[in-house]
């Protein structure tokens, strides 16, 4: 098992102490895991699978000199094999290792290779992606991502030496975009020359478009932070389970392949660097990859890979994502203990009943309240496990709410019930979801 715990940073944490007049509670916080190198937990498989070069030996260009066609790739010989591999090794060794592809020896059917990449978890991207090629960078490429682990898929970018040709789409670059057109899928001529040994990258662009909320250095990532909170597009467009890599077209480096010397015709990726985070729905900030899978430990109350569901006996309100607002901290939008009616004594007593017989069947998960970790909140008492008494100007399940709230005109002029507020304690629901107050 492999953690890799946050560092020091907005939402890294998902609850703490604190002292209150009540003594010491804890306080919840929306929270996230670290971004991280996510090439590391990442399968890749090929389309057709038997795109890699050497399975029978073969014979392949030099890069940059098409006429010295004495290198040989071979799949048996681990000097001299190419594996998928590596493009996800620890890269700065000299010369550098490579994934390469069978060479163009079917001309004219087209060289077409996908190289899918999946995590089985939904995952954020948090920086560019950046693809080094080894080859010449292909004249004609797609980017694509799925959200539902491979089985839809749309384009991210796509990448032509020449876009109107090879996608019929005017050529763009992320730079033209604008925070209107922030999600509009672009085709661009940036990574597409042919062999030029200083240009080997290819990158779809995150942080280019982050800035366009962020500002140009990401200095102002609240306003960012704030705009994926109100925007589920915005949230999904950098969010993934898997993505592809369509290489379409080798380079050529020239309008006409060189049929005599079809052996310089080939790709070759050295590297691929994917940062991103698990998405957790705001819920945890530790994910885990144990047997393979990555999986976040979930906090809240809630529960699955991605945190998305309350955890059994903590349906008390539908489950709801952490919030980034309010900045710094969020709101954590907890799951509270499956009573459905909080608030006055006569309903709880009613549904007394069914807690006690699920009580029965699992005891911890049935308390409302415990001596280890008292929720009971505003100087509540634990009753049984059962049921906070509250003091006298405070009811509902955890004695969260303020009386006076049943009250016709509520406890002052506040409107709006039960909607989640973005700013600060102000309503008993924020109160709940913000900082829910628990002794220890
Ligand atoms: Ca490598």
């Amino acid at each position: 098992m492999q953690h890799y715990p946050s560092e020091y940073g907005h939402y890294d944490v998902c609850k703490s102490l604190m002292k209150s007049d009540e003594g010491i509670v804890w306080e919840y916080m929306a929270c996230q895991p670290e971004s991280t190198d996510m090439t590391k937990y990442l399968k890749v498989r090929l389309d057709p699978p038997d795109s890699t070069c050497g399975e029978t030996p073969e014979k392949f260009c030099a890069m940059g000199n098409p006429y010295m066609c004495n290198n040989e790739c071979d799949a048996s010989t681990p000097e001299l094999a190419h594996p998928t591999d590596l493009m996800f090794d620890f890269e700065g060794r000299n010369p550098s290792t490579f994934w390469q592809s069978i060479t163009w020896k079917d001309y004219p059917r087209p060289l077409q290779v996908n190289i899918t990449l999946s995590w089985n978890k939904t995952i954020e991207l948090t920086d560019n992606i950046a693809i080094t090629f080894e080859s010449g960078r292909p004249e004609k490429m797609i980017l694509e991502k799925s959200l539902n682990y491979g089985r839809t898929w749309e384009p991210y970018q796509f990448y032509a030496a020449d876009c109107l040709d090879a996608f019929r789409m005017e050529p763009k670059s992320v730079k033209d975009l604008t925070h209107l057109t922030v999600l509009e899928i672009i085709c661009t001529e940036e990574y597409s020359t042919g062999y030029a040994a200083h240009a080997k990258t290819l990158s779809f662009e995150i942080k280019d478009r982050f800035a366009i909320f962020a500002g140009p250095r990401l200095h102002n990532m609240a306003s960012l932070y704030s705009q994926l909170d109100t925007t589920k597009n915005l949230r999904d467009f950098f969010t993934v389970t898997d993505l592809r890599i369509r290489l379409l077209r080798p380079a050529t480096g020239a309008t006409f392949v060189d049929e005599q010397n079809l052996a310089r015709y080939f790709y070759a990726i050295s590297d691929i660097k994917i940062h991103g985070r698990c998405k957790c729905n705001l819920h945890a900030n530790t994910c885990v990859f144990d047997n393979n899978k990555l999986s976040c430990e979930c906090e809240h109350n809630t529960t699955g890979p991605d945190c998305g569901r309350c955890k059994k006996n903590y349906t008390g309100r539908p489950w709801s994502p952490g919030s980034y607002l309010t900045i710094p901290k969020g709101t954590a939008n907890i799951c509270i203990p499956s009573i459905s009616s909080i608030g006055t004594p006569p309903k709880f007593d009613r549904i007394r009943p069914s807690v006690s017989s699920l009580e029965v069947s699992n005891r911890k998960q049935a308390n409302v309240c415990d001596n280890e970790l008292q929720r009971c909140q505003n100087g509540g008492i634990c009753h049984r496990n059962m049921r906070c008494e509250c003091p006298a100007a405070y009811t509902g399940i955890l004695c969260e709410k303020l009386k006076c709230e049943k009250e016709s005109g509520g406890c002052g002029s506040r409107n709006g019930q039960g909607a989640v507020s973005h700013s600060w304690g102000l309503t008993p629901t924020v109160l709940l979801g913000a900082i829910v107050l628990a002794r220890v």
